[in-house]
């Protein structure tokens, strides 16, 4: 410092570690300079500190709108230490350097999400003497240390006890500086968007804060290189989903790892009884509902016991003992003899001994435990060169009305058949088509171009079982006759279910009624591209 003192000035409104760093900091030497609320809490832990006030010689004012904002601070800050004109300017003005800035902003983002908050409550929680500080010293990182994070006070008294000089750490502090600041002022900027739009959410303005999560092994191929980036956008951030998962056991999660996981977790926290999801390669290939879930998950993995092995196995109730020796040991219904193996169980909870039984399955199988995805979220993918937002898909059987379009009405359990199949079919990509009766998946086709080959795959894999069962298919069907209507017919489908639409509806019509199969339109349709 210019005074000869090594100076940190520390403004946190979340105090976490705040004596650690304090103490850590006196011991190296540093005088300690603070605003009100972090001075207090600095001296209740024995730290000595000094008021930001006894430097500016100006009170905090305007309800702390202006604290730190004053030159004696941000002079001690810019200043170039190469520049001897700068450090007589100090000099003159009595202004001594600062070494370290400590800062986190206030909770801007908490506040706006946390539920009812009044227009000026959020005005008031936008900070701007912490962003100040923040940028003054990143920008000046070659002589200031910038720390944001609690997770990085090890790391900076380690290296300020050290004698070399690394300029990879201060830039790599001053990068994490600019990425709070920024992501800071996204979330402020898309919550005055909302605000001042008539309360509309849609279209969303967002400049995507991504921050890194974790660096993958590689991403779909060993050959592409892949990391992981969780966002604090206000449409886009959904309180559950996969990317806020804990992983209580196993291999790290890797690219696919997260797509198929998502897949499967978005699709079983859709069911409201107790079901299981299996999914392969974004697909789900099995799903069954029921009030035992152990056989509820028997049932999902016979629907398709070849694709789910080496699948991710979802749950929508919490895996206890029972259900976790049964995901061990059970043996596939292809062979009766080879132990199912997955990649990843997914479920909202585990009782402890279930957890352990299933941690005793293998060293990797990956153990996540995830809150239920939220509804009205956006999704976005990315094309060359651009992004498209859409509303996420949250119609559910209960939405939708199901029009009888044929002579002979659904009956018995067929409707629920066709609700069931419908929500499944709204989670296998297109073209999609399920087969399933009695809450439970019997076939799926998925990802064809042509509509037919995805429902011969379909009755391929559902085979006998298909008699007396319900078809959804997530599109209309173009043709009817000598086409998948009428192998559907002719393969014992008691209802079929679609969104209807083509100009040969009445094709589809006058066919189900020849075979006596009961045909709902549902209105609506599920594309998955
Ligand atoms: O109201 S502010 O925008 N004006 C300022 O000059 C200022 N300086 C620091 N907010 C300001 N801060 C913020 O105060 C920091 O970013 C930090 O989050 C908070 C710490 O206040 P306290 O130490 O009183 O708890």
């Amino acid at each position: 410092s210019a005074r000869g003192v090594k100076q940190a000035l520390i403004s946190l409104s979340d105090k976490t570690d705040l004596a650690n760093l304090g103490n850590g900091l006196q011991r190296l030497g540093f005088s300690i300079i603070s605003t009100g609320g972090t001075a207090s809490s600095l001296e209740a832990a024995g730290v000595n500190v000094t008021k930001v006030e006894e430097i500016t010689h100006f009170p905090e004012m305007l309800d702390g709108r202006v604290k730190t904002l004053h030159p004696s601070i941000h002079g001690g800050i810019l200043a170039r230490r190469d520049q001897k004109h700068h450090l007589e300017a100090l000099n003159e003005h009595g202004i001594g350097t600062f070494d370290v800035v400590v800062v986190n902003l206030y909770p801007f983002y908490d506040k706006v999400t946390s539920g009812a908050i009044s227009f000026e409550d959020g005005i008031e929680n936008i900070d701007i003497g912490g962003p100040t500080l923040i940028r003054a010293a990143a920008k000046n990182h070659k002589d200031v240390l910038v720390v944001v994070d609690h997770k990085d006070y090890p790391a900076l008294l380690e290296y300020l006890e050290g004698k070399q000089d690394d300029q990879d750490f201060r830039r790599t502090l001053a990068w994490k500086a600019f990425q709070h600041v920024a992501s800071y002022d996204s979330a402020v900027s898309e919550w005055l968007w909302k605000q001042s739009n008539k309360g509309d959410t849609f279209p969303p303005s967002f400049t995507v804060p991504l921050s890194l999560k974790s660096t993958l092994r590689y991403g779909e191929n060993p050959h592409q290189k892949a990391a992981f980036y969780g966002d604090k956008s206000l449409s886009l951030v959904n309180a559950g989903g996969i990317a806020t998962a804990i992983q209580h056991h196993g291999k790290e999660m890797s690219y696919n790892n997260y797509l198929d996981a998502d897949a499967a977790w978005n699709c079983v926290s859709e069911f409201e009884s107790p079901t299981c999801v299996v999914v392969k390669h974004t697909n789900p290939c099995g799903v069954a509902s029921r009030q035992d879930i152990l056989e509820a998950y028997r049932l999902a993995v016979k629907a398709d016991p070849v694709s789910a092995f080496g699948g991710i196995v979802a749950f929508n109730t919490t895996i206890d003992e029972d259900l976790a020796r049964e995901i061990r040991e059970f043996r596939s219904p292809a062979d009766g003899e080879t132990r199912m193996f997955y990649e990843i169980v997914v479920a909202p909870g585990y009782t402890k001994k279930g957890l352990e039984v299933l941690k005793g399955k293998s060293k990797t199988l990956r153990i996540l435990e995830a809150k239920p995805s939220g509804k009205g979220m956006l999704s976005l993918r990315q094309v060359n060169g651009g992004w498209l937002a859409q509303e996420s898909d949250d119609l559910t059987p209960e939405d939708i009305t199901f029009t009888k379009m044929s002579e002979r009405a659904p009956e018995g359990s067929e409707l629920s058949d066709a609700k069931f199949a419908w929500l499944c079919v709204k989670h296998v990509k297109s073209n999609a088509i399920v087969i399933a009766k009695n809450n439970c998946m019997l076939g799926m086709g998925s990802g064809q171009p042509n509509r037919l080959e995805s429902l011969r795959i379909a009755f391929r894999k559902a085979g006998e079982e298909a008699k007396g069962a319900a078809l959804a298919s997530d599109a209309f069907f173009p043709f009817a006759w000598n086409d998948a209507v009428e192998e559907a017919c002719h393969s014992g489908i008691a209802v079929i279910a679609e969104p209807g639409g083509s100009i040969r509806d009445q094709d589809a019509v006058d066919c189900c009624n020849k075979y006596g199969v009961s045909l709902v339109f549902t209105g609506v349709r599920h594309f998955r591209h």
